[in-house]
C-alpha cells in the first residue's frame, strides 16, 4: 500500500507502516544477485574486464518508473571477483552526459587508479585503469567519487562489489558458492517523489543529517525474499546507503557470526545478535538454518540510527540442506600494528559548525581540521612505508550532533581503541571505514606501503563528503 506524505514543500511515497509491526508486502520479488563480470579474455595475461557507466531505468514499484545509473545495467553493477596476485584491466566507458569517477574502496592500489575525484572521467571518456590484486580474501566494493557528484550519483544507482578471495579462502571449510550459498547483500534507503522520481537532496537537513529514505532496498530490490539451504549461509554486508547506519538483527534474533571487517577475515568467528554499519562498511555473517523447519520464514530487521525501522528482507528455508559446514573455531592470523612501530600521530578534528548552517549549502561548515576539501591543497605528507596513528575526533556542535564515518583510500588499518576503550570485538580487523559517533574519539592504526601519490580521507557520509568533509595525503617517497 502506498501513500503520500509531505514534507518540506515535497511530497514522498509513503509506506503504509513504518514500523515491523505494521504492514508490509509480501516479500514477492525474489531477490536479485547481482552476475559475476565476465572476464573479456583466457590465459594467464592480465584479466580484462568492460565496466559502461549508463542511463538506465527501473520499477522500484509495480506501476512507477525511476530513472536510474548503473554500471552495464540499470541499477547497481556485477560483481568484480578476482583472485590474490591477479593482474585486472578495466575499461571504463562513462555514457553519462556529466563526470563522474570509478573509486575501487577498499582496494590498495597505484593512486593514479584509485578513482577518486582526481581520477575524473569526463562525459563521453574511457578510464582503462590496471593494476594488480595485492592484498587478501575481503569484500570491497566501487562507487563514484566525482567531486560534488558522488552523493546523487550514488543515490541514483552506481554501486558494485569487489570480491578477492586468496589461498586461505580458498582453505577455509565456508559455504562460497556465490548465489547459492554465498550472498551479496547491498543494503540501501531511499525516498522517492509521489511520481517515483528518487527524491535526492532537496533542503539544508538532507545536507546535515544525509538524504534518509523510508524504503529499503536491499540489490535494489524493495521487500525481496531469499531461498536459503537449510544450513550454514555466508552473507557478505554493504552499508552502501548515502549516509545512514544501520543496526542489522533477525526477526527472530537469533545468534549470527560475523567472520569479516571490511578488509578481510577476523581471526575467529564472532557471536552477535545485532551488528552496526554505517555508511561504507561490509561486513560478513555466517548464519545457521539448519535447525529451521523447511519452509519456515527469518527476516531481516534494519534499525536506522536514528530513523526508520525496516523489515528488509525475508528468507525462506528450503529443505534441502546444501553442503554441511560448521562454524570455525579459526579464520585468519593478522599482522596485527603496533604503536612502538609508529613513526607519526595525526589528529583529525570533524566539526559541524552550527553558526555557519545557512551557508552550509556552499561548503564550507563541514570540516576536519577546520580545513574545506580543496583539490588544489595537499593536507597531509605520509612517508612511504612508515606507521602512523590517526586520532580522528568528532567535535559537535552544541545544536548539532552528527555521526561520522571516515574512510581512508590506499590502506587498511586497524582500531587501537574508541575513548581510550578496546574497540569491540565485530570491529577487530581489517578496517577502511570507521563510525565516529557524535563527541567520541578513535584511534587507528595503520601503515602506507608501496605505493606514493596523493590519496583521499573523507567523512563516508556522502553528503558530508560532498560539502567539504575530505581531505587528501600524499604518501611520499
Ligand atoms: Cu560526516
Amino acid at each position: 500500500m502506498l501513500g503520500i506524505t509531505a514534507l518540506g514543500g515535497y511530497t514522498f511515497l509513503r509506506k503504509a507502516g513504518l514500523s515491523y509491526a505494521g504492514p508490509v508486502q509480501g516479500f514477492d520479488t525474489a531477490l536479485p544477485i547481482p552476475p559475476i563480470l565476465e572476464r573479456n579474455n583466457s590465459g594467464p595475461e592480465a584479466g580484462r574486464y568492460q565496466i559502461t557507466v549508463e542511463n538506465g531505468e527501473n520499477s522500484f514499484f509495480p506501476g512507477y518508473k525511476t530513472s536510474t545509473l548503473g554500471y552495464n545495467g540499470p541499477c547497481l553493477g556485477p560483481t568484480i571477483k578476482v583472485k590474490n596476485g591477479e593482474k585486472v584491466k578495466i575499461k571504463v566507458d562513462n555514457n553519462l552526459s556529466q563526470k563522474t569517477t570509478v573509486h575501487w574502496h577498499g582496494l590498495h592500489v597505484p593512486a593514479k587508479w584509485d578513482g577518486g575525484p582526481r581520477q575524473e572521467i569526463a562525459a563521453g571518456a574511457t578510464w582503462s585503469p590496471e593494476f594488480t590484486i595485492d592484498q587478501p580474501a575481503a569484500t570491497l566494493w566501487y562507487h563514484p567519487h566525482a567531486m560534488g557528484l558522488t552523493g546523487e550519483q550514488s543515490y541514483r544507482g552506481l554501486a558494485g562489489l569487489f570480491i578477492i578471495e586468496d589461498e586461505l579462502s580458498d582453505g577455509l571449510d565456508i559455504p562460497d558458492s556465490y548465489g547459492i550459498d554465498d550472498f551479496p547483500l547491498i543494503l540501501q534507503d531511499r525516498r522517492f517523489f509521489d511520481d517515483g522520481r528518487f527524491a535526492y537532496a532537496q533542503n539544508m537537513m538532507d545536507v546535515i543529517h544525509g538524504v534518509m529514505g523510508n524504503y529499503l532496498l536491499v540489490n535494489g530490490t524493495i521487500w525481496p525474499n531469499l531461498d536459503v539451504p537449510k544450513g550454514l549461509v555466508r552473507l557478505r554486508i554493504l552499508n552502501g546507503s548515502n549516509s545512514s547506519i544501520y543496526r542489522i538483527s533477525f526477526r527472530d534474533s537469533r545468534s549470527f557470526f560475523q567472520i569479516a571487517t571490511d578488509g578481510g577475515f577476523q581471526e575467529k568467528p564472532v557471536e552477535l545478535k545485532q551488528l552496526v554499519l554505517s555508511a561504507g562498511e561490509r561486513a560478513e555473517i555466517l548464519v545457521d538454518f539448519g535447525a529451521d523447519a523447511p519452509g519456515s520464514a527469518n527476516s531481516l530487521l534494519i534499525d536506522q540510527l536514528p530513523g526508520n525501522k525496516f523489515e528488509a528482507m525475508q528468507f525462506r528455508v528450503r529443505s534441502e540442506p546444501g553442503l554441511i559446514f560448521t562454524i570455525p573455531e579459526k579464520l585468519v592470523s593478522i599482522d596485527w600494528l603496533e604503536e612502538k612501530d609508529v613513526s607519526k600521530t595525526r589528529t583529525f578534528r570533524m566539526e559541524t559548525m552550527s553558526r555557519g548552517i545557512g551557508m552550509m549549502k556552499r561548503g564550507g561548515q563541514l570540516t576536519i581540521n577546520g580545513r574545506n576539501m580543496d583539490l588544489d591543497h595537499i593536507n597531509e605528507q605520509v612517508k612511504l612505508g612508515t606507521t602512523e596513528t590517526w586520532e580522528i575526533e568528532n567535535v559537535s556542535a552544541m545544536m548539532i550532533r552528527l555521526p561520522h564515518s571516515m574512510h581512508l583510500h590506499d590502506v587498511q588499518f586497524q582500531i587501537l581503541d574508541r575513548n581510550g576503550r578496546k574497540p569491540p570485538l565485530s570491529e577487530r580487523g581489517r578496517k577502511d571505514t570507521v563510525l565516529v559517533p557524535p563527541g567520541e574519539s578513535v584511534r587507528i592504526i595503520s601503515r602506507f606501503d608501496d605505493y606514493t601519490g596523493i590519496y583521499m580521507y573523507h567523512c563516508h557520509l556522502l553528503e558530508h563528503e560532498d560539502n567539504g568533509m575530505m581531505g587528501q595525503f600524499e604518501v611520499v617517497a
